[in-house]
């Protein structure tokens, strides 16, 4: 297991490796530039680009994220790029523009970002802004702070040139309406009406950084904030060791902390997916995990992956080596 720091190997050395002719056509068929390889002590590993994100509308994000990547982008513009399809788009009723209201009918957002430096940025509780997450990384980037709240959020956001805008749409407002009738709130087990995208990317440098954005739960109280734009909760990355992001009933993740905690028990030797595994056995061993439903996604900086979530029914899309397809998680509650 990789738990150390890692180097990109200087061109004139990296023919010296083991880079073959498959990974040479690979790397051709994909559209990257020459294969680059990361070297610690001494092991060298090919670095392998790789985006992977939460629920079906990850396919999409992925998408826009893997051209990034493929151009020779950043990590962290990729999952910018990458969060912003579904924030932006009106069927995604569980993130950004279109997400379904708290129960008095305002639409309150949260987001998180992370670059391959630890520097990261979040909003919680923002209004009217249609892309949350570009608001928590001119957070990371422009301010001294990780987090900012509510109406001070939307006054940064505005100051920013974000513009200002109705985020209820007339079909989340219907959805809102019918739920008013009864005014229950009963958690369905899969989407607990909401579906967060968290997104985990490496670029050809080998660098890693991550994003989470949702609206949250439906029908919440007014105020409540999730776990999304917690740092080490929502979503973690750490450059030397891989990524973490979190889907489902926020209020369990941030009781573990889960994604510090996979990104932790990562560094301590875990795979990624004995890592998620692990996650969510800590909170299946403390909280009535029947009742709900929690996703961890995994990295590590060797590029491979986990996925593990508590019910059935948590799927994710990954990018990898040119072809991006859902994929079904294994689950806990069988
Ligand atoms: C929250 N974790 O606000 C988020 C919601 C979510 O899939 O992940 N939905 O609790």
């Amino acid at each position: 297991m990789i738990s150390h720091k890692y180097e990109i190997e200087p061109m004139i050395n990296r023919r010296n490796f083991i880079l073959g002719s498959t990974i040479t056509s690979i790397t051709a068929f994909l559209g990257l530039k020459e294969p680059v390889t990361a070297k610690s002590s001494n092991v060298t590993t090919e670095i392998k680009p790789i985006v992977i994100s939460t629920w079906n509308h990850g396919l999409p994000a992925n998408e826009a994220a893997w051209k990034i990547i493929k151009s020779g982008g950043k990590a962290i513009d990729a999952v910018e790029t990458g969060a912003k399809v579904p924030e932006a788009d009106p069927e995604a009723n569980s993130v950004g523009y279109g997400g379904y209201p708290d129960r008095d009918g305002n639409v309150t957002l949260d987001a998180c970002i992370m670059d391959e430096t630890g520097n990261c940025g979040s909003v919680s509780y923002l209004q009217h802004i249609k892309h949350p997450i570009s608001v928590a990384r001119k957070v990371m980037d422009d301010t001294p702070h990780v987090m900012l709240s509510g109406a001070g959020a939307l006054e940064f956001a505005l100051q920013k040139g974000f513009k200002k805008e109705e985020l209820l749409t007339d079909k989340s407002k219907a959805a809102w309406k019918k739920w008013l009738e009864k005014s229950e709130y009963s958690p369905i087990i899969n989407r607990e009406n909401h579906d967060t995208i968290g997104l985990l990317a490496i670029d050809q440098k080998g660098d890693i950084s991550g994003a989470c954005t949702t609206s949250g739960l439906a029908w919440k109280l007014h105020g409540r904030v999730g776990d999304s734009p917690i740092i080490g909760a929502g979503m973690f990355t750490d450059n030397d060791i891989g990524g973490a992001v979190a889907t489902g009933m926020g209020e369990a993740v941030m009781k573990t902390l889960g994604t510090f905690l996979i990104v932790e028990l990562m560094r301590g030797g875990m795979t990624p997916q004995e890592a998620c595994e692990e996650a969510v056995g800590r909170i299946a061993a403390k909280q009535d995990y029947k009742s709900f439903q929690i996703g961890y996604l995994a990295i590590n900086k060797a590029g491979e992956y986990g996925a593990y979530s508590i019910q059935k029914g948590f799927n994710y899309a990954l990018h990898k080596n040119g072809d991006n397809q859902m994929h079904k998680a294994n689950y806990l509650n069988k």
